[in-house]
């Protein structure tokens, strides 16, 4: 037992112990093609903080992530769908926001402060907005009538299509087509929509069920002739194909209107850090620059101010009233949530 007193001597002898400076990077984890990156360049040269980006494809993987695999005590910042705050408020993945240090919230539209998803923005703070629709090739169909039929209607079928790798977006699709609410609870409307999408999924001209980029990539790329998918990874697609033969629609049954929001993560490494990049992220000027990249819309009133007039009157990303007016805002749906769970992997099963 000598070896006891010795052990204690040393520990002793360490002294009390100075708090570790906080790592010099952040761990930010986000939807692929969501940052243009020399937002993060940038702020590594003016902090000396390095931004290491992660991204995920699906909600689905990005939940899995901050629940099962350790995600929750890796990542510093993450950027996820707006209706998931109460989820991972729920089930302790993030941690309540320190307001003081982002004055810059300051800069967000009215429609962002207090929202219903996080009263009090207690734990998120919007990052960009889009809707769900369909981009397609113009030569491959011509004339095209905007409908959510491309997909379910057998009879109007009229091209290869990619369904979304999304649950609520995909399941809210088929919902509106039905002549539902894109957020109903009701569960037959959610087994027929259910249904419905696994008829799409088995109809001889799907080319599959893919998630985030991966639909509009492939009708980049000529591999399909249409696909299920966001405002913003369309127009990206649109611009950067120079024969210009791809266009974006938002079908006339209406559709649905969505948002992100920045959360830092229950046990992020570098809390300090994340909400610096908040803050910055909601700088006018850096704003301007992130929804330029994006191609998505901007909830940051101040940056809109600095876009181009091109942008804000394009109806891709800043929809005309008219087409607002049809649009759904989604919503989470509580413990409700698992009808969902539940039909959607019936579909992703078979
Ligand atoms: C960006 C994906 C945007 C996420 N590639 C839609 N919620």
């Amino acid at each position: 037992m000598r070896l006891l007193p010795l052990l204690l001597l040393l520990l002793a002898g360490c002294g009390p112990k100075e708090a570790p400076a906080p790592p010099r990077k952040l761990n930010l984890y986000m939807w692929s093609e969501y940052i243009d990156p020399q937002i993060p360049a940038d702020f590594a040269a003016k902090t000396g903080v390095k931004v290491n980006v992660s991204v995920y494809e699906s909600s689905e993987e990005m939940l899995a992530k901050l629940q099962h695999a350790g995600g929750h005590r890796q990542y510093d910042l993450a950027v996820v769908s707006n209706m998931l705050v109460p989820t991972l408020v729920q089930l302790k993945l993030v941690q309540a926001l320190d307001q003081g240090r982002i004055p810059n919230r300051n800069n967000l539209d009215a429609l962002f402060i207090d929202p219903a998803y996080d009263p009090g923005n207690r734990y998120s703070l919007a990052y960009q907005w889009g809707t769900v629709g369909l981009l397609y090739n113009k030569t491959k169909l011509p004339d095209l009538d905007p409908s959510w039929g491309l997909l379910f209607d057998p009879a109007r079928v009229r091209g290869s299509f990619v369904l979304i790798d999304e649950m609520r977006d995909q399941l809210g699709a088929a919902l509106i087509f039905l002549g539902h609410s894109a957020n109903s609870t009701d569960p037959e409307q959610l087994r027929r929509a259910g249904q419905l999408v696994l008829e799409a999924k088995r109809n001889a001209r799907s080319r599959g069920c893919e998630g985030g980029v991966g639909g509009k990539n492939k009708v980049a790329a000529g591999l399909a002739d249409l696909a299920v998918v966001w405002s913003g990874d369309a127009l990206r697609a649109i611009e950067e194909d120079l024969r210009g033969e791809l266009a974006y629609v938002v079908p006339s049954e209406g559709s649905i209107v969505w948002a992100d929001v920045m959360v830092i993560p229950a046990q992020a490494p570098n809390p300090e850090a994340a909400h610096q990049f908040i803050n910055y992220l909601l700088d006018a000027q850096v704003g301007a620059q992130l929804s330029r990249f994006t191609r998505y819309a901007s909830p940051n009133q101040a940056a809109r101010a600095l876009l181009p007039k091109e942008d804000l009157e394009n109806p891709v990303l800043y929809p005309a009233p008219e087409v607002l007016s049809h649009l759904e805002y989604q919503r989470e749906v509580g413990e409700q949530v698992r009808l969902y769970d539940e039909v959607w992997t019936e579909v992703k099963s078979r």
